[in-house]
């Protein structure tokens, strides 16, 4: 049986009774493009001014149309959100120990640690993948200094309980918006709360410009503080004031920034559009659900997170992407095995995990499943009948896997996310589309 589009390039054989895998891999991350014309257009524009880097026309358009759609005052755009994290921590004067989740990307860590500032991690709410505010405040110590949120998946952090926590115990907080951006909470834009958050325009955001981040604020002295600090600290032509860096956003970025905005709704839509395909798909399929939203906020539906109860589909989470990997779809375990057990923290911290029961239980059973401009309905129709067929047929789906199906994909998508092991054994080549 199967439903899979019929493919003429591979001969690759399917891990279940499917002919064959999908022709072309289906990525989680695949980037969402504006009007290329429009684009080439602004960058032909840059050519002829000669203006390429350093604060140029597009760059100042941008932070303008950005600060506008998030209702702040200030948007510095920056090279990358994990510069952009750094230097918002170091101008907001984090020190010491901050309170972290460790179920996020590694950059969120990272941007402490950089600067020899503790990552403390703190346990998730597994009901909404988010920093517990409940557990937070027994983490404190004298040495802390600041909360970093993340609004994992786009949903907001409860934001009004980390806020009533920071302001008693004198912390500074901020949120990492990495997944966030066009994405509301209680009404507001996400990029509005706290003292500085910041967003992530990379390559495989639903919103990208190549590379890029912003930090968003509406206070003025840090504000300041950050343009001085993403520019080497200058002041002048011949004044430097503080200890800076180079966090600046270059022009051609700016003009993929400015294109891609232009199809924000559209880039929306889909995701929406492919999200309530996948309800559709996987409703009738036990042991998977899709994480909720609450629809009167704004999301960009950037992320298919699928939680799997293993008891009840009779595979793990890990057999299935190892399924999905042998029919071409590279599913994702985003943030699997979590900070805490990557290093240098695994090392720093080996019993971490003693105190983040739930972001352990989530690491083993979330699965990402790949969305975006690039993603037919269509193709989710497929990717959930592969999901269906496994699951109805758990034996059959691990006697064909143990057959000696090869899944190069798997080992290449989960390597280069830095995580410990591969779902898959043998090293394998990394895929080049
Ligand atoms: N905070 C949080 C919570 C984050 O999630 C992130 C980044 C950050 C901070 C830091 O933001 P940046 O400094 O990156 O601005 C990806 C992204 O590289 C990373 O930006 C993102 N989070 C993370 C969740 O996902 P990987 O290791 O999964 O990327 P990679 O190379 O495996 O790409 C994913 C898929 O996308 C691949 O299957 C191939 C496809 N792809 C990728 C690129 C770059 C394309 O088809 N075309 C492309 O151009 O980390």
């Amino acid at each position: 049986m199967s439903n899979i589009t019929m493919c003429n390039s591979t001969s690759a054989q399917s891990a279940l009774d499917l002919p064959r895998p999908f022709s072309h891999p289906l990525h989680v991350g695949r980037p969402n493009q504006g009007n290329r014309q429009r684009f080439l257009e602004r960058v032909n524009e840059m050519l002829d001014r000669n203006w390429l880097s350093n604060n140029g026309p597009f760059v100042k358009e941008f932070e303008l149309r950005i600060a506008d759609l998030i209702g702040v005052k200030h948007c510095i755009a920056m090279c990358n959100a994990t510069v952009a994290l750094e230097i918002a921590i170091r101008a907001a004067d984090l020190k010491g120990e901050v309170i972290v989740p460790a179920f996020t990307f590694i950059a969120t860590a990272h941007s402490l640690q950089w600067q020899e500032i503790t990552p403390v991690f703190c346990d998730i709410d597994p009901r909404t993948h988010n920093i517990d505010p409940a557990r937070v405040e027994e983490l404190i110590t004298p040495r802390t200094t600041g909360i970093i949120g993340v609004h994992v998946w786009g949903r907001a952090c409860n934001v009004e309980a980390l806020a009533e926590i920071a302001h008693r115990r004198n912390l500074k907080l901020m949120f990492d918006a990495a997944h966030a951006f066009a994405c509301s909470h209680g009404g507001r834009m996400i990029g509005a709360f706290g003292l500085a958050e910041v967003f992530s325009f990379h390559a495989t955001k639903f919103f990208n410009t190549f590379e890029g981040g912003a930090i968003v604020t509406d206070n003025d002295e840090l504000a300041a503080k950050i343009r001085l600090m993403k520019n080497f600290g200058f002041a002048g032509y011949d004044e430097v004031i503080y200890v800076g860096t180079n966090g600046k956003m270059t022009e051609i970025c700016a003009a993929m920034g400015l294109t891609n905005l232009e199809s924000l709704e559209e880039f929306a839509a889909v995701n929406r559009r492919n999200y309530e395909a996948y309800r559709l798909g996987l409703s009738g399929i036990p042991g998977l659900s899709l994480i909720g939203y609450d629809h009167s906020e704004k999301y960009n539906y950037q992320y298919i997170v699928v939680e799997v109860e293993e008891v009840k589909t009779g595979l793990s989470r890990d057999e299935l992407v190892r399924v999905l990997h042998a029919e071409n779809v590279l599913a994702r375990r985003y943030f699997y095995p979590g900070c805490h057990r990557m290093e240098p923290y695994r090392s720093h911290y080996p019993h971490a995990r003693l105190l983040l029961p739930e972001t352990e239980k989530l690491a083993q059973r979330v699965l990402i499943l790949p969305t975006g401009t690039a993603v037919s309905p269509t193709e989710i129709k497929e990717v959930c009948a592969i999901l269906d067929q496994a699951i109805r047929t758990p034996p059959k789906a691990l006697e064909r896997l143990q057959a000696g199906s090869q899944v190069p994909q798997a080992a290449a998508a989960d390597s280069q996310a830095g995580n410990e092991s591969a779902v898959t054994g043998p090293p394998s080549p990394v895929y080049l589309p």
